[in-house]
């Protein structure tokens, strides 16, 4: 037996974690954190340390899958799969075109980004744009405020460097996506702590980060922009902001100042409900600091209004000018991205909406891209345009989109649905076709796509010149054939005489920084995840081979300092934007009283947990502990005033539909709340099959007809629900 411990990348999450993984006859075995990576001080989390259970667990597909007729699936070989899949899209596109032909990228693809730009090549080579990804049901906020607002080219000053810093209804120390550093952010939050960092978290519920915050804001759900809006009044008021930087950066900020002159204090917090000193101390702090940045995440961003409060939170940062200035140190210049010099000037707004239209609901491809919340209604409305075809590539839409029935009734009607997935999920299970790829430690992946998170939102990414570059460690299974997203999208390619092009986009929105490179594929032979990886990387900063001699990773050493507002600069940022001034106006007119309905008196919101990513990790027992299902966290005021005992079964209903879950006691909660974990359940034909089986997924609660009018975003957090005991009929 031949055992080494050789260091990675855990791809399972967006923190990139380097590790140490001890392969045994080409098996990994054992997953532990890096100790000789430096920034991230040996850090790993559970879901890391599974990554041996998932590469070697039973269930794992290690072959390709068909559907047959009674729906049960049968192996296929991979190569008569792909004969077959090429053969009847070629059909479906020269019967109903281009727009018959969707392709949606669920999470899954973080772990192996670099097939997706072979899968939307592809796309393009059919020159169909319907392309999906679960950006559009995550943060679209991110996207639609900046083009709103318009976006500063050197970035937000970092949380490294701050004083003071707002997190709305993010929980960095677990989810490692916004709102705080990504490499071992616990630490980090330490350190900031430490060094006296004041940080304001606003969430309804006492987090891991909100127990480390300076004060901590617990308001109802959903009451983000009325909140923000009461701390830049309080800001104006009290002349904290920065007239200087407003004056040569931002226009409207007289409309600004007009819009939010009612949301008083006193409004604020009785709309809320937080004590009116706590709201005036987290303004008063934020607004004395001297450094810090507004970040918000998933919490916000499901609850109503989700533009406005984005929105907003651009304009706090702008109005106290926290966007790095010219002489700063530049937060992350690039190390396999192209060198990059920023600037302290502005990037104009710019259109939030397309003139593409979607079929339903009057939306269209907007800032945030195509509104994949609509998909289902989108499938399953008749008539020209319809889709016919749909790639899901690392997604899970049974437990993700909005509305499970309706994703299920949609999945069942496409003439041609392929999911690229390693194991059957709710999803998976609807498919004509399920292929399965090689996992992570099977393939050889690097940290570029992290450092350009900072396309995808204020504060993304890593803020530290940080990269690491890991060789395929393990094999993969003996007897397996498996493709990669790459593998699919070129054979398809191939079978169907196109020519791809590979892009290499650095940037997003019209007015991003960056060059697109575009390089015709050979293709006459599948490039390998290293070739792919070297046109990625062929014009980083630091050359690849470099990133490869440090096999732990490094923090470079790149000295780059924000250079002044060119001369011939003319943009501005906006802080008066006409739709957000006027929803602004229209949620003042809602009062600031709790009209709760008595007919649904809690309220359902969203969160992560440290074991799962999205709905991955269900079936590794280390992480599940066995079980298939999720709790329903309640405050246990609440449970002992509705008579229910820890560990009950409970029904929850909207208005729309209702789940099974246990209840759990979680007295960080605010009262009033229902709490749950998305990404769990069963379809909801198999549901019947068993009670464990039948405990669902939160996204039967969930109603589209509460939806964004820009991105389609539902409300998926701070949905009115009921709870009553379960009791079998
Ligand atoms: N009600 C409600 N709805 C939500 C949310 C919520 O909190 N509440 N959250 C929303 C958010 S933020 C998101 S991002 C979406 C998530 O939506 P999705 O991305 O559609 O769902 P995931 O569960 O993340 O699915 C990821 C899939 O990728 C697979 N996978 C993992 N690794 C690999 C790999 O290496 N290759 C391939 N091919 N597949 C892999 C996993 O097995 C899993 O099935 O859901 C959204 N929907
Ligand atoms: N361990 C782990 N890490 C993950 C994931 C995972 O499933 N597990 N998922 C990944 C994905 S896809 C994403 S998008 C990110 C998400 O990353 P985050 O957005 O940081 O997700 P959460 O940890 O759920 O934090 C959201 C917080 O918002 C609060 N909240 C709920 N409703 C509201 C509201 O109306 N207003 C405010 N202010 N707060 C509210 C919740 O109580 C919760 O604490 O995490 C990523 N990382
Ligand atoms: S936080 Fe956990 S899942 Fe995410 S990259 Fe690090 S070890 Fe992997
Ligand atoms: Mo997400």
């Amino acid at each position: 037996m031949t055992e080494n411990v050789v260091p990675s990348i855990c791809r399972n999450c967006l923190a990139y974690c380097p590790i140490l993984v001890t392969v045994e006859d080409g098996r990994a075995v054992k997953v532990t954190g890096d100790p000789q990576a430096p920034a991230f001080d040996g850090y790993s989390c559970p879901k890391g340390r599974a990554l041996p259970a998932m590469h070697n667990g039973p269930e794992r597909l290690l072959k390709c899958l068909q559907r047959d007729a009674d729906g049960s699936h049968a192996v296929i070989d991979s190569a008569a799969a792909m004969d077959q899949i090429a053969a009847r899209v070629q059909d479906i596109l020269v019967k109903y075109g281009p727009r018959s032909i969707a392709m949606y990228n669920g999470s899954g693809q973080v772990s192996h980004p670099i097939g997706v730009p072979i899968a939307r090549a592809w796309l393009r080579a059919i020159k169909s744009r319907m392309a999906f990804s679960a950006a559009s049901i995550d943060k679209p906020a991110e996207y639609t405020s900046v083009a709103m607002h318009g976006n500063w080219h050197a970035g937000l000053q970092t949380f490294e460097t701050s004083d003071t810093w707002i997190i709305v209804g993010a929980n960095p120390i677990i989810a490692k996506s916004n709102g705080g550093p990504l490499n071992n952010p616990g630490a980090r939050l330490k350190e900031a702590e430490q060094r006296g960092m004041k940080m304001i978290v606003i969430d309804p519920r006492r987090s891991e980060t909100a127990r480390r915050a300076h004060v901590h804001l617990q308001p109802r759900p959903g009451q983000d922009p009325a909140l923000l809006a009461g701390i830049i009044h309080i800001i104006i008021e009290d002349g904290l902001y920065d007239a200087d930087f407003v004056a040569s950066n931002a226009e409207g900020f007289e409309a600004l100042k007009a819009s939010v002159a009612a949301y008083t204090p006193a409004f604020v917090a009785q709309r809320a409900d937080v004590p009116v000193d706590q709201l005036l101390a987290a303004a008063r702090t934020f607004g004395s600091g001297k450094r810090g940045g507004v970040a918000c995440s998933t919490g916000p961003s499901f609850a109503t209004h989700s533009n406005l409060t984005y929105y907003l939170a651009l304009c706090l940062n702008t109005l106290c000018g926290r966007w790095a200035r010219a002489g700063d140190r530049a937060p992350n210049p690039n190390v396999l991205l192209p060198a990059f010099t920023p600037r302290a000037q502005p990037y104009a707004p710019y259109p939030v909406m397309s003139d593409r239209p979607m079929r339903v609901h009057g939306l269209v491809e907007n800032a945030s891209g195509m509104p994949t919340a609509a998909l289902a209604d989108e499938i399953l409305l008749d008539g020209e345009g319809q889709i016919k075809v749909l790639f899901c590539l690392g997604g899970n839409p049974v437990t993700a989109w909005p509305d499970q029935a309706k994703t299920e009734a949609a999945l069942k009607k496409l003439e041609l649905l392929v999911v690229l997935d390693y194991q059957m999920t709710a999803t998976a299970h609807f498919a004509h076709y399920v292929i399965p790829p090689p996992l992570s430690l099977e393939l050889p992946g690097t940290t570029q796509m992290v450092e350009s998170l900072k396309y995808y939102g204020v504060s993304r990414g890593y803020a530290i010149p940080w990269a690491q570059y890991a060789s395929a460690v393990a094999q993969v299974p003996p007897q397996s054939d498996l493709l990669d997203d790459a593998a699919v999208f070129f054979g398809l390619a191939q079978r169907m005489g196109l020519q791809l092009d590979w892009i290499n986009m650095r940037g997003q929105g019209p007015n991003l920084e960056g060059t697109t490179q575009t390089i015709p594929l050979d293709m006459t032979r599948l490039p390998s995840t290293d070739e792919l990886i070297e046109l990625a990387c062929s014009d980083s900063r630091v050359p690849l081979e470099q990133v490869k001699a440090r096999p732990h990773g490094n923090v470079y050493d790149i000295d780059v300092r924000v250079q002044p507002r060119d001369h011939d600069c003319s943009a501005m940022l906006q802080l008066g934007d006409p739709m957000m001034m006027e929803e602004l106006r229209a949620l003042h007119a809602e009062g600031a009283e709790n009209k709760t309905d008595p007919a649904f008196p809690f309220h359902l919101v969203c969160r992560r947990t440290n074991n799962f990513m999205n709905s991955m990790g269900q079936s590794i027992p280390t992480l599940s502990g066995g079980k298939t299902h999720t709790p329903a966290f309640m405050h246990s005021s609440d449970l002992n005033v509705l008579g229910i005992e820890d560990g009950a079964l409970i029904t929850v209903r909207s208005c729309h539909g209702h789940m099974l879950a246990r209840v759990k006691t979680d007295d960080n909660l605010r009262q009033g709340l229902v709490s749950v974990v998305h990404g769990f359940g069963a379809p909801m034909t198999q549901a019947a099959a068993t009670s464990e089986l039948a405990l669902g997924s939160v996204t039967r609660l969930i109603n589209m007809d509460e939806r964004d009018p820009i991105s389609g975003i539902p409300r998926m957090s701070g949905v009115p629900v009921t709870v009553q005991a379960f009791e079998l009929s």
